[in-house]
C-alpha cells in the first residue's frame, strides 16, 4: 500500500513535471503552429499579391511606420498606417515630428479594431498633423461623420483638400524657390460673428410630414483645436418648424481657423423626453464668407435636405489676438 501510494506519488509527481514539460511543449508546438500560420499567411497574401496591371498605377507603397530616425530609408511614396490609438499618443507626445514627416511622407489613419459598433474617433489630430488619409467608419451618422463631411464640402467636392498653409513646410525648407520668401507659415486667428437669422421649412423629427410641430433651436459648436472649442445654442421657438426666427448673435475668435469646422445643428426641443435631432450642416472656417447666407441642412445620413435651410449673417476679421499651438488638443471628443 505505501509502496503503491509512493508510486503513486511519484507518479504524481512525474506527472506534474511531465504536466510542466507538457505545458511548456504544447506552447512550443502552439508558437510552432502560430509561425507556421504566419508564413503560410504571408505565403497567401504573396500568392496573392496584387495584379501587376494594378500595381503599375498604384503609386503609393504601404510600408510600416518605423519610427522618425528610419524616415531617412524611406521614399517619398512610401505610406504608413497607423491607428487612431497611435495617432493620439502622436498627438500627444510628437504632434510636430508627424507633422513634419508628412511634409515629405504620406501616412493614413484608421479606427481602432474594438469600435465594433462602427463608431468614429475624431479625425481631427490626423488633420491637425497632415496626414494625407484619415479613414472613418462611413455607414455612421455621428459627430466625427458629420464634421468630415463639412470638411470635404470644400475644393468644389472633389474629395480631397490641398493642405492647408500652417502644415506646409516653410518655403526656405521647400521646393526650390530661388531666395527664401518669408515663413508663410503662421494663420492668423479669425473672429467669426455669427448671427443666426431664421430657419425655413425644417424638417420633422421622423424626417417625415406627419408628427407634432417641432420646437426648434440652433446648437453651434466650433470643433478644432481644443483652444479654439466653443459651444452656443439659441433659445427655443415654439411650435414653429416653418420659419421660426432667432435672431440671436454670436461670436468666435478661432486660433487655427483652417483645421477648424464650424458645426451647426437643429434640435426640437421636448419636455417629456429627450430632445431629438432634426438636421445639421458643417463648413471649414476658411469657407465662411461675410454676408448674409443660406445655409444649407443635412440629415443624419448626410443627405441634403433641398427645402430646408438658415438663414445667417456672418461677419469674419483676422485678428492678432489669439495664439494657439499645434500641439493644443483638439476637441471633438469633448464635443460630442
Ligand atoms: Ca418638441
Ligand atoms: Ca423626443
Amino acid at each position: 500500500m505505501k509502496v503503491d501510494q509512493a508510486a503513486e506519488e511519484d507518479d504524481e509527481e512525474e506527472e506534474d513535471e511531465d504536466e510542466e514539460d507538457g505545458e511548456v511543449k504544447e506552447k512550443k508546438e502552439k508558437e510552432v503552429e502560430k509561425e507556421r500560420k504566419l508564413k503560410e499567411s504571408k505565403k497567401k497574401h504573396a500568392h496573392c499579391a496584387t495584379a501587376k496591371e494594378l500595381s503599375a498605377i498604384t503609386h503609393f507603397n504601404s510600408t510600416r511606420f518605423a519610427g522618425f530616425e528610419k524616415d531617412k530609408d524611406l521614399r517619398p511614396w512610401d505610406m504608413s498606417s497607423n491607428s487612431e490609438l497611435r495617432i493620439k499618443k502622436f498627438f500627444k507626445n510628437e504632434a510636430d515630428k508627424l507633422a513634419v514627416h508628412n511634409w515629405t511622407f504620406l501616412s493614413r489613419t484608421y479606427p481602432k479594431g474594438t469600435r465594433f459598433d462602427s463608431s468614429n474617433y475624431s479625425p481631427m489630430d490626423s488633420w491637425a498633423m497632415g496626414c494625407q488619409i484619415t479613414a472613418l467608419n462611413y455607414q455612421t451618422g455621428d459627430l466625427p461623420m458629420f464634421v468630415n463631411t463639412g470638411k470635404f464640402l470644400d475644393n468644389g467636392l472633389s474629395g480631397y483638400l490641398l493642405k492647408p498653409p500652417s502644415l506646409l513646410p516653410p518655403p526656405s525648407l521647400g521646393v526650390k524657390e530661388g531666395k527664401a520668401k518669408q515663413a508663410s507659415t503662421a494663420v492668423l486667428p479669425l473672429n467669426v460673428t455669427m448671427k443666426v437669422i431664421s430657419g425655413w421649412q425644417l424638417p420633422k423629427t421622423s424626417g417625415t410630414t406627419k408628427g407634432d410641430v417641432i420646437d426648434p433651436y440652433i446648437d453651434v459648436k466650433v470643433v478644432g483645436l481644443e483652444a479654439d472649442y466653443a459651444h452656443v445654442k439659441t433659445k427655443t421657438v415654439g411650435n414653429n418648424g416653418y420659419n421660426p426666427v432667432w435672431n440671436e448673435e454670436m461670436n468666435f475668435t478661432i486660433g487655427k481657423p483652417d483645421i477648424a469646422v464650424i458645426f451647426i445643428q437643429v434640435w426640437d426641443e421636448d419636455k417629456l423626453s429627450a430632445n431629438d435631432f432634426i438636421a445639421y450642416s458643417a463648413i471649414p472656417v476658411t469657407s465662411l464668407r461675410s454676408g448674409y447666407r443660406s445655409v444649407q441642412l443635412y440629415n443624419s445620413k448626410f443627405e441634403a435636405l433641398p427645402d430646408s435651410s438658415l438663414l445667417v449673417h456672418i461677419n469674419t476679421t483676422t485678428t492678432t489676438n489669439k495664439s494657439v499651438t499645434v500641439s493644443a488638443r483638439s476637441n471633438l471628443a469633448k464635443s460630442k
